[in-house]
């Protein structure tokens, strides 16, 4: 049985991240998603305080035995927050549903602006080096490109050339098809991301930044990004599509707003169909 789409990360209970954005994302867009969940937690890990965590690995390799049974093949799997034990699990079994035209998309979620989040270390990142070995496609942000080649958080690209560079380097180390490296601050009130796609071509693209630093916005990015190149269209659509989308979440969403919760998403989604004429 081949299905179209394997969504593999935590479920947050409250606050708009990972599972809660992508499931939804990719269900608008008809792709028909399979979850597998890596932990659920009460809350995301940035800002509420003493969050449970359930891990779910031990559940996952009973999962992942039983779709065997069934000979669930994917053709797309998109990765994100996993956990240590959770990505060791993907490390070892996920080639049970997967197959040599299978495409993976690798979000290196562990941190953001200069630091890991709670609960990561160097040994996740060494763990996540190994797995972004098997992907097509990778998202870093700017934090997780430095910790994945293991250069210093402390400095930023100053200019086009050097993110440019930076998301080059991520592609060549990681022998990667496709790299968006995103969230960077190289002008002034602009964010930018740089893209290398499979044909060799390297391009910036930036949207002004907006008020405001909600969570989640990685998350329903790399969603529309993964969701509109599966359905076939090329990277420089896809990355436009992404960026428009998480900025209309932000510009649409109804204030006050507690940024915790992650950007009123919901919102973007009527426009988001349109651009991808699917309705
Ligand atoms: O948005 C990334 C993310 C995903 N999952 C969990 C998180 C975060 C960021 O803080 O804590 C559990």
């Amino acid at each position: 049985m081949r299905a179209d789409v394997l969504i593999s990360q935590d479920l947050s209970c409250a606050g708009q991240v990972s599972m809660s954005c992508a499931l939804p994302l990719f269900g608008a867009v008809n792709l028909k998603p399979t979850v597998l969940p890596t932990a659920v937690l009460s809350t995301h890990t940035g800002g509420f305080g003493n969050n449970t965590y359930l891990d779910l690995a031990d559940e996952m390799i009973r999962i992942l035995q039983h779709w065997q049974t069934l000979d669930l093949k994917f053709s797309a799997v998109y990765l994100g927050y996993l956990g240590a034990n959770a990505l060791d699990v993907l490390q070892t079994d996920l080639n049970l549903v997967t197959d040599a035209k299978t495409r993976l998309l690798v979000d290196p979620v562990m941190g953001d602006h200069g630091r890991l989040y709670r609960g990561f270390d160097m040994e996740y990142v060494a763990k996540m080096q190994a797995l972004l070995a098997k992907a097509n496609i990778a998202t870093p942000n700017l934090t997780e490109a430095k910790l994945l080649l293991g250069e210093p958080l402390t400095t930023s690209p100053r200019d086009a050339a050097e993110l440019l560079a930076l998301a080059a380097k991520i592609q060549d180390r990681f022998e990667l098809e496709t790299v968006v490296l995103t969230g960077v601050e190289i002008e002034p009130q602009k964010i930018s991301i740089a893209c290398c796609d499979q044909n060799g071509r390297l391009w910036l693209d930036h949207k002004p930044k907006l008020a405001g630093t909600y969570f989640g916005t990685g998350d329903i990015f790399a969603s529309v990004l993964f969701a509109a190149l599966i359905l076939g269209h090329d990277l420089a659509f896809a990355e436009q599509t992404a960026m428009d989308f998480v900025s209309t979440a932000i510009l649409k969403t109804k204030q006050p707003h507690d940024q915790r919760l992650g950007p009123d998403y919901g919102a973007a989604i009527p426009a988001l169909l349109q651009k991808l004429k699917l309705v």
